[in-house]
């Protein structure tokens, strides 16, 4: 049978790699969109082109250069295109709204633009957030009926991205599906997410290159999972033979200061003598609490989160105190 081809947008991210590590294990031809930056960015992808040099392809774009994206889509003709791209960190997002939506809705709104004029048999997967929810007028936990009510321009771009997915499946009869994903961790996440700026932080502490780790609200409440599993609910979704709305979540939440708590400890140091609490850290609208309802996924994939939050927090810890970072997490001192 005719290889599948694969296009990833974002695929320099924490979930493009381990989405193209997935697909290349199965066969795909996989084709990335490599956005050009004065630095190098590639260290999720490393062994990739040795790995897999006949299946594996970068190329230069930018998904809200609609030209050079059309182009890249009719050179690579994908059966299907996922698209991670995004700013995706929320509290930068109040500071750069435009570029946010820009990227995060536009951006969007061109990849369904070239299915829908140039190929619409393209399968097409859009990375939803619950960051949509924000604050919602009902209890948790949410789930694909929950009224969204978000809270930042990030949650904003993203969930125009997501009606915007949803009518071009409905208006078009478009394959274009979505995950509304909970958030999800790894050593490869980014660097000013919470978890990977604790996990950082305690490395550097213990190694003695770094005295105090800054942090903004430690009683928010997430509902954090384990990046590859998530990974693999993406593959089903497209797989599957109907596109659709799938919240892909562990069904638990803990607070920043848990996640604290158990990475510390797990350094044998003690949190409260290095961690401070810095307002310029907190963000000017908050979602306080995120917890899943991953049931109908469940039912219609067969997915389920395995990973459990204290095995999550001990694998990244493990691995940034193995490779410990050079830099110090706390750069972002130029927040406002
Ligand atoms: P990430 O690590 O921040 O990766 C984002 C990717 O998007 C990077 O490859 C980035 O490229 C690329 N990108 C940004 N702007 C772009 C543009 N204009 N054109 C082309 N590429 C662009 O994010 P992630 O954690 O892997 O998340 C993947 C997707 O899922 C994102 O859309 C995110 O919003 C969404 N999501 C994430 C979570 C989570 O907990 N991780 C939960 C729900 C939804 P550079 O490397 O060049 O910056
Ligand atoms: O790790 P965070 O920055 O993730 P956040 O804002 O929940 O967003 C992530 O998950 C979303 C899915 O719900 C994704 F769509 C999005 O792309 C991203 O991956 O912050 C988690 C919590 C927040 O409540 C924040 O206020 O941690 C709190 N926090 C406390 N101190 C901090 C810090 N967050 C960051 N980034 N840095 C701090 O110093």
């Amino acid at each position: 049978m005719e290889k599948k081809t694969a296009l990833i947008v974002g695929i320099t991210g924490q979930d493009g790699s381990y989405l193209a590590d997935l697909l290349l294990s199965k066969g795909y031809k996989v084709h990335g969109m490599l956005r050009r930056t004065s630095s190098f960015h590639t260290w999720r992808l490393e062994d990739l082109h040795a790995k897999y040099p006949e299946h594996f392809f970068m190329h230069y774009g930018d998904i809200t250069d609609a030209p050079a994206t059309f182009d890249l889509c009719d050179r690579v003709q994908p059966d299907e295109l996922y698209n991670l791209a995004a700013m995706s960190q929320v509290r930068i997002s109040f500071e750069i709204p435009k570029y946010t939506i820009e990227t995060n809705t536009i951006g969007v709104l061109n990849l369904l633009e070239w299915i829908r004029q140039r190929s619409p048999k393209t399968k097409f997967y859009q990375a939803s957030s619950s960051e949509m929810f924000g604050v919602p007028e009902v209890d948790p936990p949410f789930n694909e009926k929950t009224p969204m009510r978000p809270q930042s321009p990030y949650g904003i771009s993203k969930l125009a991205a997501f009606h915007l997915t949803k009518m071009y499946a409905q208006g078009y009869g478009l394959f274009a599906t979505t995950g509304i994903l909970f958030n999800h961790e790894s050593p490869r996440r980014g660097e000013n997410f919470v978890s990977k700026k604790i996990t950082q932080g305690v490395a550097r502490i213990k190694a003695g290159l770094q005295q105090k780790l800054h942090l903004g609200n430690l009683e928010a409440k997430r509902d954090w999972g384990w990046a590859p599993e998530f990974v693999e609910a993406i593959y089903r979704m497209v797989q599957h033979t109907e596109p659709g709305v799938f919240v892909v979540a562990t069904q638990e939440t803990h607070t920043v200061r848990e996640f604290v708590q158990e990475a510390f400890s797990l350094a044998g140091l003690d949190w409260e003598k290095y961690v401070t609490v810095d307002e310029k850290y907190k963000r000017p609208r908050e979602v306080p609490v995120l917890l899943g309802d991953a049931s109908g996924t469940e039912e219609i994939l067969g997915w389920k989160a395995q990973m459990k939050f204290k095995d999550i927090v001990k694998a990244m810890v493990e691995y940034d105190m193995e490779n410990i970072p050079v830099q110090n997490v706390n750069f972002d001192h130029y927040h406002r």
